[in-house]
């Protein structure tokens, strides 16, 4: 071989830059308030998700994903910066922040890099739309984003939402279904078809913005964050996903009569007494439902977009929601417990070249793994501040074991400390500040009737997950009200980039 100096060295720049650009695209897309009940998790019968099935057939579907927080605000600050919750504090959602005030409600997260700004540390571009951090659809401008940690963010960057969003007139419809006192005021827990035509509101636009951000002829390697806030209440869309359930009644959970008498009481039991009361259990599932194939539908364009792209195949996809939710099984409604059906998440993660279509892994994982997860497959540099374990080792063998059980961690109202819900491949135990012990075989008892801590045949296995328990766990933290961040200081934060990282 006779190979000039000149021309080796430009094969070598080639190359060079040939691997700086094959940097995966990666899509993030987080969804609200979605449970298991999608088909690929098979947890409710009739349920009509297609494209939650298309995008397992080319993914890796985790069945035992577990949120770090049974609750938005403190799930997605533990995604978003990979710190667990028995590190950062943040057990709890906290409302009237005008930014990442959560910065300043965690001594732990004053400096965290946050995901997407770690992505662009390391040549991506980063952009974000929709609910990433916490936010609601009724709370202008009170959210935790942190506008610094995006390249671009879609709208307002602190009130990402709410502004796409109608409402239904309290005179409509919607109203007329309803009795007495609601568990919720103004009328935002309830189930209603919205007027308006689909493409002008709520995740519809979200989800067009992001196909816009795909179609960019962009140099850099994308990070693209999809908040999609459906199917979090008020269930609101259009009438043609109602329709899909009509007719037949809707199945509605298998709860028994006694359930909580072995078990903590999540105190929210007369917001279920209230739906059967007012015999509004059927309507509200039918309106989650409907929720939920909306959502759906909404994965599909996202999923035709990608497809649709010529970066498809160096497309890293992953989806997951920041905790699971209860129609009234165990007598509750939405989530802040530390049963299955609050800590469960859909998770799914495609990485071209690694994972294999159409797997799935029953292993234990923590939503604090996505971070590392994400980093490793971008070869780049995991944060010291992470708290998780990258999945990859499961991407590659879905047979493989994981680092251990899921970690849960919540405080409940009126509580001091924390309790803690260890997930394992089979076992679940749930520890309670006041020493109580609940302990499920979830192959047996999938619904979590019976609690076994007392029972000796499983104290074997109790002591091996009780071996996991978090020690000396960060105390739960306020809302800072001394945050240039807190809402009623709005006018003192600080004005742009103010890069912290
Ligand atoms: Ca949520
Ligand atoms: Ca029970």
């Amino acid at each position: 071989m006779n190979r000039s100096m000149p021309t080796f060295l430009l094969a070598c720049f080639f190359a060079l830059a040939g691997n700086a650009a094959e940097k995966p695209d990666i899509l993030f897309i987080a969804i609200d308030d979605l449970n298991d009940y999608i088909s690929p998790l098979a947890n409710h019968p009739g349920i009509k998700t297609p494209h939650f099935e298309r995008l397992a057939k080319q993914s890796v579907t985790f069945t035992n994903a577990h949120c770090a927080a049974p609750a938005c605000h403190p799930s997605r600050v533990a995604v978003m910066t990979g710190v667990h919750p028995t590190t950062s504090g943040i057990y709890r959602n906290l409302f009237g922040a005008h930014g990442p005030r959560w910065r300043d409600e965690s001594p732990a997260l004053k400096e965290a890099i946050v995901l997407s700004q770690h992505f662009r540390d390391h040549g991506y571009r980063a952009a974000g739309g929709g609910k990433i951090f916490h936010t609601l659809q009724w709370t202008p401008g009170d959210s935790q984003n942190d506008p610094d940690a995006w390249d671009d963010y879609r709208g307002d960057p602190l009130d990402p939402i709410s502004a796409d969003w109608p409402r239904p007139q309290f005179s409509q419809p919607q109203h007329l279904g309803f009795v007495g006192k609601r568990p919720l005021g103004h009328h935002l827990f309830g189930a209603a078809a919205l007027d308006e035509p689909e493409d002008t509101y709520g995740d519809h636009l979200v989800v067009d913005w992001a196909i816009e951000q795909m179609t960019r002829d962009e140099a850099k390697p994308t990070f693209l964050a999809v908040g999609l806030f459906r199917p979090h209440i008020p269930w609101e869309v259009d009438q043609q996903w109602f329709d899909l359930y009509a007719g037949e009644a809707t199945t509605l959970p298998e709860i028994k009569q006694d359930d909580l008498d072995d078990a903590h009481d999540h105190g929210r039991r007369n917001w279920h007494q209230w739906v059967s009361d007012n015999d509004q259990w059927q309507p509200l599932m039918r309106g989650y439902l409907a929720s939920i194939s909306y959502v759906d539908n909404q994965l599909g364009r996202l999923l035709d977009a990608v497809g649709n792209s010529p970066r498809w195949k160096n497309t890293v996809i992953i989806l997951w929601s920041d905790h699971g939710f209860h129609i009234g099984e165990k007598e509750n409604w939405e989530k802040f417990a530390l049963w299955q059906q609050t800590t469960r998440v859909p998770l799914f993660v495609r990485a071209p070249g690694i994972s294999g279509d159409g797997t799935v892994t029953s292993a234990p994982v923590t939503l604090t793994d996505l971070y590392p997860t994400l980093c490793d497959l971008a070869e780049i540099p995991i944060p010291e501040q992470c708290d998780g374990t990258s999945l990859v080792p499961l991407l590659k063998d879905p047979t493989a074991t994981s680092a251990g059980p899921a970690l849960t961690s919540f405080q409940f109202n009126a509580e001091t400390k924390p309790s803690h819900a260890l997930s394992g491949e089979r076992y679940r135990l749930i520890q309670y500040p006041n020493e109580f012990t609940e302990f499920y075989d979830t192959e047996a008892d999938p619904n979590e009737f019976t609690n076994l801590a007392n029972d000796p045949n499983y104290a074997e296995e109790i002591t091996t997950l009780r071996a996991f328990l978090p020690v000396n766990v960060a105390p739960n933290r306020a809302a800072a009200t001394d945050s240039p961040y807190h809402r009623g200081k709005v006018k003192q934060a600080p004005k742009g980039s103010k890069g912290k990282k």
